[in-house]
């Protein structure tokens, strides 16, 4: 029984992504399924433009895909810069049980999971490709804050939405997490965010909790963000205390330079607790309690 698992998940539509992984864990599947699984929901969704299939692309019109799996004894598996493949989250895990290393980059990564056996298919749809397009008319680099949870009517009905964190826990307090996005829009070539880097887009610690993070991935890199807010815990906060410890942190160190824009920290501890905050209104996150009710809250924000 699932009783007592808990999922956890950034943005509006974690919460399609938490059914599936609860739905993992109530069947008896491990932690690493879960999540796994409910990474892949975002992922395959043409309808979202910033994680996997319809991701938007880099300034050369490339979409590129960074993911992190982990668990809580030791286990990571990354990629960053994927191409083709739509599940990056997936190809993470099998860098994780059936490679040596923790971390496959660019063509390397792209190359390991053509030889894995994942399909191979451009990830460009017309959609993503037209904005592109749009995009290259002024070509100013301009991320936009909770562009994640924006519905544009587009043609096709497009809903916009980002990078997904994700947090499950069992009822015995252990922990696994999973992070997955095609990245900043028209990002530079070869841009890594924080998503796919442990201790930044996400950091699981057995005994203590997980966190993860969405927004501005450099703001989190910098900082290490979702390794400090497990360490805070570690050190006795709450997770609500601990994430709004680091926005701080990021909010101070920055000043001007983090004005306009988004970073959301997300945490769960080992018993269950949540704890969300970010820097500017709008991040909102998915809960998914151990009745499996699932609840879409406002994350309280700095500014
Ligand atoms: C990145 N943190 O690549 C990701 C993007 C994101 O909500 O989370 N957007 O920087």
């Amino acid at each position: 029984s699932a009783t007592g698992a808990m999922v956890l998940s950034t943005w509006d539509f974690g919460a399609a992504a938490n059914a599936v992984a609860f739905a993992q864990l109530a069947k008896g599947g491990s932690l690493i399924d879960a999540v796994e699984a409910g990474a892949m929901v975002p992922e395959a969704d043409p309808t979202n433009h910033s994680v996997g299939y319809s991701g938007y692309p880099d300034r050369d019109g490339h979409v590129t895909l960074d993911a992190v799996i982990m668990d809580d004894v030791g286990g990571v598996g990354a990629v960053a810069a994927l191409e083709n493949t739509m599940h990056a989250i997936s190809v993470a895990r099998r860098v994780m049980e059936r490679t040596p290393h923790t971390f496959l980059v660019g063509e390397g990564a792209t190359r390991f999971a053509r030889d894995q056996g994942f399909p191979q298919q451009s990830l460009l749809t017309p959609e993503s490709e037209k904005a592109w397009r749009d995009w290259l008319k002024t070509a100013k680099y301009q991320p936009e804050a909770n562009s994640e949870n924006r519905i544009t009517r587009t043609p096709g009905g497009a809903l916009d939405h980002d990078t997904i964190g994700l947090l499950a826990r069992t009822a015995d307090g252990r922990m696994a997490g999973a992070c997955t996005t095609s990245g900043m829009a028209f990002k530079m070539r070869g841009r890594v965010g924080d998503s796919p880097q442990v201790g930044s887009g996400l950091y699981v610690e057995a005994g203590v909790g997980g966190a993860t993070s969405t927004g501005l991935g450099e703001e989190v890199t910098r900082v290490a963000g979702s390794a400090r807010v497990v360490a805070s815990m570690r050190g006795g906060s709450t997770p609500q205390q601990a994430c709004e410890e680091v926005v701080r942190h990021i909010a101070k160190l920055r000043g001007d330079a983090i004005r306009g824009v988004q970073v959301g920290f997300l945490a769960l501890d080992t018993k269950g607790n949540v704890g969300a905050f970010c820097l500017l209104p709008g991040f909102t996150y998915a809960v998914t309690d151990a009745r499996g009710k699932t609840t879409v809250l406002k994350a309280r924000s700095l500014f």
